[in-house]
């Protein structure tokens, strides 16, 4: 019997340890781009044809030619297709393929479309159509990234641009970052940091822009730079750079012209003005319409376009979370037709939970469109595994009832109910320097994302995760269920460790990262230390935004106004960002606001915990490089929760003066320890 046994085991134990010896080690440098190259024999078998000598359909020949393992396929333009845009295509049988679409960047879209079919082991049906046209024209990544390599909430090493040795020699990861947005539909790039340096505008910046232009153009990348609105008086040496005088209005277009020389599809800027110190109209006092309209007017003849963020608020506001809309509503329908305000998906700050921003349930008149970011400055850095396409989707699909209902944020920006010229998305990107890109193997997952839903966001979070999930680890269902399990938790899980019920900017000052609800620094700006947001008192939590406070509710249309004015109506997860309540307020399922806290954060550790032993029970699967390295960062990641629980609860716990439930794990911390730690992490801008 014990023989048997021991056999067994011994079978069961070779079965399981031997493939992970053989898996070669990962870096995780392919992302998901891991076709198999076909050989001589198959790529006999087939042609791969294409009338077009463009170079975004011969990239296409290329890639299939490389890659494609199935039946024939024909490339083809259709000039009476306009209205697919950049869209695609693709019919046929078993015998032949056809991909057809109006611009050439189209075939290699359904290209990338074909092999992602073939990656995932996808049958095709006989006869198989399918046809795509993105929902957004625009699919924008936003770089961060300064002239000195540093990356503005980057976490994934330097910056990608070697602007040292650029234009002289190129970096072949140029390219290969190109084709993985390609890969993906992302279709526009900022190339440097909103907080922008005005040297990215001097004429020597601008030959090194060039050379990244023209490698990007081939894979249907259109390049734009962050403009800092003192450019003409800081690197044209000009008096000032109010936008209302000639003088800077020439300055600019002199500056456009020589822009255009260089690259002819020059996509337009992306501006940042008078937020956070940077400089801008109102320094002249001017309009953020003026200044947008300045810059508008001067790319005009170019057909450039101006991104005009609305991430604005100045220390004076009793609620940083009106000031946008405050300042931006009354100017709809000001803006040039190539302007587009860009504007974040919730009020604050990319926080783990917000409701969207009300803007977009405001502007009519004017084209919009929303950031998100990727990078995740407020969700753990490329330390935590949070899967971010939930939290895209959130936004994506909130009714802002601007219309009636269905006027989803998504449809307010995509065309829908505005016509919007070119609708956008961005994403502030979580790239850097790192072999795998994005830090943490699974931050490479949001990249994805984040494209995948730009394309067309009617697609689910669940869908995206599991072709994800396939592309980059492996198709075993085994192995995609429990993955994608992990993913599609982990935001919440997130929420729940760090910020539940609507919580929000309670993190340490200035990185970010972890927590400090009682951070308070002497005579620094309220707007910037957690008690302004939580408020915490012995009479309760939370931030009153309705009537009774500063009535950020009434930014909302109806039926939400009222929806989140009532604290019976409010949604739980948006309790504390709406309601200041007290700790003995009774939530929906009985417990007390402190005992629910209490669970939530314990839910959020729970979470994490069990992050880290699916990720061990999967390791057969995983090559061992990027095994060891995801389950380094589940590690912290539990450490952390651990950390965020404590460090909330003990210090609301102050004002709570209630016990800590005891069918939670008691705090492993001290308060008093907590308050001391003090991370030397530098905030790059
Ligand atoms: C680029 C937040 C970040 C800043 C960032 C800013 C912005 O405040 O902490 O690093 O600056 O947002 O979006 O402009």
């Amino acid at each position: 019997m014990f023989t048997r046994f021991y056999k067994i085991y011994l079978i069961i134990f070779t079965v399981v340890w031997i493939p992970v010896g053989l898996l070669q080690a990962d870096d995780g440098s392919q992302l998901w781009l891991r076709y198999d190259r076909v050989s001589a024999q198959i790529a006999a078998l087939r042609t791969i044809s294409s009338k077009s000598s463009h170079a975004s359909a011969q990239l296409a020949v290329q890639e299939l030619e490389n890659y494609w393992a199935g039946q024939h396929i024909e490339l083809v333009l259709d000039q009476r297709k306009q209205s697919w845009k950049d869209g695609y295509q693709i019919q046929g049988n078993s015998q032949k393929l056809r991909i057809t679409a109006y611009q050439p960047i189209g075939l290699l879209y359904g290209a990338y479309d074909l092999l992602r079919r073939q990656q995932v082991g996808q049958e095709f049906s006989e006869p198989f159509e399918v046809s795509e046209i993105p929902t957004f024209d625009l699919r924008v990544l936003n770089h961060w990234d300064n002239l000195d390599r540093t990356v503005e909430r980057g976490y994934a090493g330097h910056s990608l641009w070697l602007w040292d040795e650029l234009p002289g020699s190129i970096s072949p990861r140029y390219v290969q970052y190109a084709r993985a947005n390609a890969s993906i539909g992302i279709n526009t790039v900022v190339l440097n940091n909103v907080n922008a340096s005005p040297q990215i505008l001097s004429s020597t910046y601008l030959q090194k822009v060039k050379v990244l232009a023209d490698l990007f153009r081939p894979y249907g990348i259109q390049v734009y730079l962050s403009a800092n609105f003192s450019s003409p008086a800081v690197i044209g040496g000009l008096d000032d750079s109010d936008p209302l005088r000639d003088e800077v209005q020439q300055w600019w277009a002199m500056k456009a012209k020589e822009i255009y020389n260089l690259i002819p599809d020059f996509g337009g800027f992306l501006v940042k003005a008078n937020s956070e110190g940077q400089p801008g109209p109102q320094d002249y006092g001017r309009t953020h319409a003026e200044g947008a309209n300045m810059l508008a007017d001067v790319l005009q003849p170019y057909n450039g376009l101006i991104m005009w963020r609305a991430f604005v608020y100045n220390p004076t506001t009793e609620d940083r979370a009106k000031q946008a809309y405050a300042e931006f509503l009354p100017l709809d329908g000001q803006f040039r037709d190539n302007v587009i305000i860009q504007t974040k998906n919730g009020a604050i700050d990319f926080q783990p939970r917000e409701p969207f921003h009300p803007l977009f349930g405001a502007i009519k008149k004017s084209k919009q469109m929303v950031e998100f970011q990727i990078t995740q400055e407020y969700l753990g850095f490329s330390n935590h595994l949070v899967y971010l396409a939930p939290l895209f989707k959130e936004t994506l699909d909130a009714d802002t009832y601007a219309y009636g209902s269905n006027s989803t944020v998504a449809k307010m920006t995509d065309g829908t109910y505005h016509q919007q010229g070119k609708s956008a998305i961005a994403g502030v990107a979580n790239i850097g320097a790192d072999d795998n890109w994005t830090g943490h193997h699974f931050a490479q997952a949001n990249w994805y994302s984040y494209g995948r839903l730009a394309w067309n966001h009617t697609l689910s979070a669940a869908d995206i995760a599991e072709e994800w999930i396939q592309a980059t680890f492996d198709k075993d269902p085994n192995f995609v269920k429990p993955v994608k399990d992990v993913m599609l938790k982990s935001r919440e899980a997130a929420v729940n460790y760090m910020m539940p019920l609507g919580l929000h900017h309670i993190f340490a000052f200035d990185h970010h990262y972890g927590p400090e609800p009682w951070g308070d620094i002497p005579n620094a700006r309220a707007d910037w230390m957690p008690w302004y947001y939580h408020n915490a008192s012995t009479s309760g939590v939370g931030f009153d935004r309705t009537a009774t406070g500063s009535n950020a509710v009434a930014q909302y249309n109806e039926p939400l106004q009222q929806i989140y004015s009532d604290v019976a109506t409010c949604p739980e997860t948006l309790l504390l960002w709406f309601h200041h309540v007290p700790w003995t307020y009774q939530m929906r399922n009985g417990n007390t606001l402190w005992d629910e806290l209490c669970y939530r954060y314990d839910a959020g550790v729970s979470d994490a915990r069990h992050f880290q032993k699916q990720w061990d029970e999967l390791e057969a699967y995983v090559d061992k490089e990027r095994f060891l390295d995801v389950q380094k960062r589940l590690a912290i990641q539990s450490h952390d929760a651990v950390w965020w629980k404590d460090a909330v609860l003990l210090y609301f716990q102050t004002f709570a003066n209630k016990p800590i439930p005891h069918d939670i794990e008691p705090p492993k911390h001290q308060l008093e320890e907590l308050k001391k730690i003090k991370l030397n992490l530098k905030h790059h801008n």
